[in-house]
C-alpha cells in the first residue's frame, strides 16, 4: 500500500498558520513526523484560505524538500498552482489531481509527460460526481484512453473513485468500493487506484473508527493507495493487519513491530 500523508493541508490550523507566518520548521516536523509513522509520500495542499498559493505551493515544496526526498502529491485544482510546485520541485512528484474533462486531460497529461509526474485522475467531471459505479467507470475509461493516446505510461497512473461522506452519501460507498475493483480491468497494464479516506467520516461522531473499517474494505477490494493520516495508529494497524490477511506480507507474533521497522 503506498501511503500519501494527508496532513500538510492549509485546511489544518497548524498547517495555515505556518503557511502564513512562513514557520518552515512546523511544515518540516509534520513531513517528518508523517514518514516516520509510515507515510510514503507526502500531499502537499495549501488550503482554501491560501492568498497567493502560486507563492505557497513552491514554499511548502522546498520546506519539505530540505528534509526529505519522498514523492510530492501536489494537490490543487488550480493549472498555475500545479505548475509552480512542478518546477519547484526536485522529488518525484504526483499531480493531484486530473478531472475526466478534455480540456484538463489535454493540458494536464501533456504537463505529467513534461516533467515525468505521475497523475491521479479522479472521476469528476462538468457533470459533476457520478451517481452510480456505471457513471464513475465511464469517466474513469475516458482518463485511461486519453493517457494512453497522449502516451502516459497507465504505470504512473492513479485512478480515484472520490469518497463521498458516509452521512450524505451512504448508498454510494459500495459502489465506490466496487469502483477500485473495476477500475483494475479497464487496462493492461492496470491503472493504480487511490482515494483520499478522511473525507468519508467527515462531520461524523466516529472518525477513526469509519476511516480504518472504510480502509480495510477498499484494500479487500484492491486499492494501492491511499491519502490518509499516518498518525492515526490504529488505522495504520488496521491496514498493515488487512495486508497480512491479503498475504502480502509474513505473518510472525510481532508483524506490527517488524512492519514498522522496514
Ligand atoms: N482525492 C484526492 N485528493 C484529495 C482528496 C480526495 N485531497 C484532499 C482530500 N481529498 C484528502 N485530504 C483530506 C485532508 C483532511 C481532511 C479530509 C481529507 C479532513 N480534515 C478535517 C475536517 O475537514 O474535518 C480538518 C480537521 C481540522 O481542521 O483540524 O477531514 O478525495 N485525489
Amino acid at each position: 500500500m503506498f501511503i500519501i500523508g494527508e496532513l500538510i493541508n492549509g485546511m489544518y490550523d497548524n498547517i495555515g498558520r505556518a503557511i502564513k507566518e512562513k514557520d518552515k520548521k512546523e511544515i518540516q516536523r509534520c513531513a517528518l513526523e508523517q514518514i516516520s509513522c509510515g507515510a510514503d509520500a507526502l500531499d502537499i495542499n495549501c488550503g482554501p484560505a491560501s492568498k497567493q498559493p502560486l507563492l505557497d505551493m513552491p514554499w511548502l515544496i522546498e520546506s519539505v524538500q530540505e528534509v526529505t526526498a519522498k514523492p510530492l502529491c501536489l494537490d490543487s485544482s488550480n493549472l498555475k498552482v500545479i505548475t509552480a510546485g512542478l518546477k519547484a520541485a526536485k522529488n518525484k512528484t504526483i499531480i493531484n489531481s486530473v478531472t475526466a474533462d478534455s480540456e484538463k486531460l489535454d493540458t494536464l497529461i501533456p504537463l505529467a509527460n513534461q516533467f515525468g509526474a505521475q497523475l491521479i485522475g479522479i472521476t469528476i467531471s462538468k457533470k459533476g460526481i457520478p451517481q452510480n459505479k456505471d457513471q464513475r467507470l465511464e469517466l474513469a475509461a475516458t482518463i485511461v484512453s486519453t493517457c494512453v493516446d497522449q502516451g502516459f505510461p497507465i504505470e504512473n497512473l492513479y485512478l480515484d473513485p472520490i469518497v463521498l461522506p458516509v452521512n450524505v452519501a451512504q448508498a454510494q460507498l459500495k459502489d465506490i468500493l466496487e469502483s477500485i475493483r473495476e477500475f483494475k480491468i479497464i487496462s493492461e497494464p492496470a491503472p493504480k487506484t487511490t482515494l483520499g479516506l478522511s473525507n468519508v467520516s467527515q462531520s461524523t461522531n466516529a472518525r477513526n473508527l469509519i476511516n480504518r473499517t472504510f480502509l480495510t474494505m477498499a484494500i479487500a477490494y484492491g486499492l494501492d493507495s491511499a491519502i490518509l493520516d499516518p498518525k492515526d495508529n490504529q488505522l495504520m494497524d488496521s491496514l498493515i493487519t488487512a495486508e497480512l490477511i491479503l498475504n502480502k506480507n509474513i505473518y510472525c507474533d510481532s508483524y506490527l513491530e517488524a512492519y514498522r521497522k522496514k
